[in-house]
């Protein structure tokens, strides 16, 4: 058998999860595979304004929706004996454990991209700026969506996809490679699962450097510290699904490439996570997660509050 990472990780983790809703590792995961995945998957395109439709080919047949990774178009089946060394790391094993029980599952897993400022073409800036949503996928040629491409993301809660279900499940982030305050790191208000679900765009109103207080009412409010998510290669974080995160566009001049897993709890009752959801003061489903796009998907809401973080 193989050593634990840290004495009672478990007990740890059930107890970030529940003051801050979120745990950072302390240990990565092996970051020689995670640069080797990272230069594969470089290998399949260039991270530049080649991943874009032009703006007439755009405007011909606008599609907003299915414009994400989905069984069949998934970067990360091509790869999927790579993936070893965060599936099957013994910390990121025993942690998910401790939360979602021994027989949980991935819901999802992606490749996540960052697009730098440098590869937008100036028709899609001019239109996507000021969007709380700017996930690319709508301008990105056909057969590049087998990635998820973003340029900054509004604080958002990842049960924002899952209308009526429970927040029984979490998010797996890892880095390939150091991210930065300038490479669109995640920002993280943590305490904020605390009011449980809530619809999107999110009541907040800075109240100090690194604060926000955040309302959902009828629930109440609550002070939520901002956390950057640097790290080095191999970074690991994950959260609830009721943790505010965001990410502002990426500054630098070349693209954060991540990978971005939900794993939900299988059959069995998660003690570690009904341990945490026992604690929220808020709903643990919703019925409409958000009110910011029109009918056929667009953003209907121009404003974006992690910008100002
Ligand atoms: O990677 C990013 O830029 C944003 C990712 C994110 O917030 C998400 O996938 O929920």
């Amino acid at each position: 058998m193989m050593a634990k990472a840290r004495p009672d990780l478990a007990g740890a983790v059930i107890s970030d999860f529940i003051e801050a809703g979120a745990h950072l590792f302390d240990a990565p995961v092996d970051p020689r595979a995670a640069t080797d995945l990272l230069a594969a998957i470089r290998q399949t395109r260039r991270f530049d304004d080649s991943l874009f439709l032009g703006e007439a080919e755009f405007d011909a047949d606008p599609q907003y929706t299915g414009v994400n990774p989905r069984p069949g178009r998934n970067l990360l089946e091509r790869f999927e004996e790579r993936l070893g060394f965060v599936e099957q790391a013994p910390h990121i094993v025993e942690a998910i454990t401790a939360l979602l029980g021994a027989d949980y599952e991935i819901l999802n897993k992606k490749v996540v991209c960052g697009v730098p400022a440098s590869a937008i073409p100036d028709w899609l800036k001019t239109r996507i700026h000021g969007n709380p949503v700017n996930n690319l996928g709508a301008y990105v040629r056909p057969e590049h969506r087998d990635i998820t491409y973003f340029y900054g993301i509004d604080f958002h809660q990842d049960l924002i996809d899952y209308k009526e279900r429970e927040a029984d499940f979490l998010t797996l982030y890892v880095y390939l490679h150091p991210v930065t305050r300038a490479d669109a790191p995640l920002y993280l208000l943590e305490g904020s699962h605390r009011l449980g679900g809530s619809v999107f765009p999110h009541d907040l109103t800075r109240s100090g450097d690194d604060a926000w207080t955040y309302r959902n009412d009828p629930h109440g409010e609550t002070e939520t510290r901002q956390r950057i998510l640097t790290g080095d290669t191999g970074f690991a974080a994950m959260w609830h699904a009721c943790t505010l995160h965001g990410t502002q566009p990426d500054a630098a001049d070349h693209e954060r490439i991540s990978l971005r897993y939900l794993v939900a709890r299988g059959k069995d009752r998660a003690v570690g996570m009904e341990a945490v959801n026992a604690t929220l003061n808020g709903p643990l489903s919703l019925i409409d997660t958000r009110k910011d796009l029109a009918a056929d998907g667009s953003a209907a809401i121009r404003a974006n509050t992690v910008l100002k973080a």
